[in-house]
């Protein structure tokens, strides 16, 4: 019996070596359930919008980017939502597309994958 569990031991130690596979370093602490997504929210904060005109700016350029499933800026809130493929496409693209029209970026916040939170910008009736 002793014999048994030294060997499982061996196992559990020989397990625990193989895992660290190094993650690129993100600001998402909960690594373990979250892979099997494929599909990420990113709210990026957006300085320099001032009307409805910018934020279709905004969104029409985010949603030309190969991987980006859905985008909506709100000059109201200063944030773009933007359902993407993180496979596909990166924040930092998001960015620079941003940028790119003359708004800033600050930061931004990954949340975790809910439908929810682009379905709520659209019921929004902006004023
Ligand atoms: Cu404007």
């Amino acid at each position: 019996m002793k014999y048994l569990s030294s060997i499982l031991i061996i196992l559990f130690l020989a397990a625990a070596c193989n895992s660290p596979q190094t993650e690129q370093a993100s600001t998402d602490n909960n690594e373990s359930t979250e892979k099997v997504a494929t599909i990420e929210i990113v709210v990026i904060n957006v300085s320099g919008m001032h009307c409805e005109g910018c934020e279709k700016t905004i969104s029409d350029a985010l949603s030309a980017l190969e991987g980006v499933q859905d985008a909506r800026a709100s000059f109201t809130e200063e944030q773009a939502k933007v359902k993407y493929d993180p496979a596909i496409v990166s924040i930092e693209e998001f960015t620079a597309a941003i940028e790119d029209k003359g708004y800033g970026v600050s930061d931004y916040e990954i949340m975790p994958m809910e439908n929810k939170i682009i379905e709520q910008v659209e019921k929004n009736p902006e004023p």
